[in-house]
């Protein structure tokens, strides 16, 4: 007879053979506790991921261990967070079979094969996806959502191909206003909107947003979107929609859920709000804020004092990252950091720094700036959905 964890083993194999599994295959004993109420998270690997932090279970949303960023300006393909809204993820994917329709507003709907799209010319971008939510957990006030540490971000090379010249071989008409991208996950009652986004059709037709089958040179994971998802770099994740099967033109906005009512900013200038107040008008969120982070020190570490060279990542909604500087003196005074390689004004953008930390208590803050001028503010914003946070992060540490 066969052993427990070993049945328990080969299901999750069989699993990852045939598809995908919605059950992890391993939870780690160890758990992480994020630095804000009830931060508790088991830490679980699901099949094609190494083990993550776990926030919900279904669907599986997993968040990257922060120590990650510090591998390098990409995430690894196992390291990736994953996030859904609907627990009826797809578990069997014939990709032989597996066809994308494009319809609507077109002159002809097609319906391409995997190898069909895979036969047009390609195109590659290096491009963070973050998740609307990241960071929210840090939020004062504290609001409702998914209660994400800084780990729902990840940046990886893309190939497919662009969302234009799909479109071109259906011809949009003559009164097209916006494109309309559904997945294979659906909700688990009728009641629940099914998970659906558009885009205005010139950003559709940009040449740079792209249906994308690989990931970092290897098939897209599964829980990232296998075996295709769309790309839409610059913006926030909710638009890359995973799983895609379906592209339509739409002659009118669409006025579903998880764009008219779901993810929306407060129409101003801050996209802000006075903290724990609602937003007079919002509008659809779209571009990343400006961010950066130190990733080879942990809040609350003790380092050993002295010359400490300092690194980390930062991005924006794709202008680029023109400078990165480092406050030791609460902001008072700011060092130039120096940038690594550029991967695209999308990506990762790598920082460091050598620093002098003298025995006692430090907080090193790091700010971005963008080559718009964008800089990342030194107090934090609040809007009622937690999204955007871009303040000026600070790490604590204490040299001995
Ligand atoms: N089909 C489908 N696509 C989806 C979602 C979803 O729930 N279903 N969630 C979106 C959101 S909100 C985010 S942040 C990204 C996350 O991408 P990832 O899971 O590959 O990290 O997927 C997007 N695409
Ligand atoms: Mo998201």
């Amino acid at each position: 007879m066969l052993h427990r964890r070993e049945l328990i083993r080969r299901a999750g194999l069989f699993a990852l053979a045939s598809g995908p599994a919605l059950a992890p295959l391993r939870v780690l004993a160890e758990t992480v506790t994020l630095p804000f109420g009830n931060g508790e998270r088991p830490l679980v690997a699901y099949p094609g991921k190494r083990p993550l932090l776990q926030m919900t279970a279904r669907p599986p949303q997993l968040e990257t261990p922060f120590s990650v960023f510090d591998e390098g300006a990409i995430t690894p393909n196992d390291a990736f967070f994953v996030r859904y809204h609907l627990a009826d993820i797809p578990t069997a994917i014939d990709p032989d079979a597996f066809r994308l329709e494009v319809k609507g507003l077109v002159e002809r709907p097609v319906s391409l094969s995997l190898a069909e799209l895979k036969a047009m010319p390609g195109a590659e971008i290096v491009a963070v996806n973050q998740c609307s939510g990241n960071s929210r957990g840090f939020f004062e006030p504290r609001m409702a959502g998914g209660q994400l540490a800084n780990g729902a971000m990840g940046c990886a090379r893309w190939a497919g191909v662009p969302l234009r010249a799909v479109l071109d071989k259906a011809g949009v008409k003559a009164g097209a206003v916006q494109v309309l991208f559904e997945g294979l996950d659906g909700p688990v009652v009728p009641e629940t909107p099914d998970f659906a986004k558009t885009l205005q059709l010139d950003h559709a037709r940009d040449g740079e947003v792209m249906l994308a089958w690989s990931m970092n040179g290897e098939d897209l994971p599964w829980l990232n979107g296998y075996p295709l998802r769309l790309v839409v770099p610059g913006y926030y994740g909710t638009y890359w929609v995973k799983h895609l099967n379906g592209v339509t033109v739409l002659d009118k906005p669409y006025e579903g859920f998880w764009m008219k009512t779901a993810y929306r900013i407060p129409d101003n200038d801050c996209a802000c709000t006075e903290p724990g107040k609602p937003a007079a008008g919002t509008v659809p969120i779209n571009r990343f804020t400006i961010r950066s982070f130190l990733t080879n020190l942990a809040d609350g570490a003790t380092v050993k004092a002295g010359p400490t060279p300092l690194r980390g990542i930062a991005f924006d909604g794709g202008s680029g990252i023109r400078a990165v500087a480092v406050s030791l003196d609460d902001g008072r005074t700011w060092s130039e950091a120096k940038l690594g390689p550029d991967l695209g004004r999308y990506a990762f953008r790598p920082w460091m720094l050598q620093a002098d930390l003298p025995p006692g208590a430090h907080a090193i803050r790091v700010r971005a700036t963008g080559n718009d001028g964008a800089m990342q503010p030194l107090e934090p914003r609040w809007n009622p959905a937690g999204y955007l946070r871009n303040v000026v992060e600070t790490t604590r540490v204490r040299a001995a």
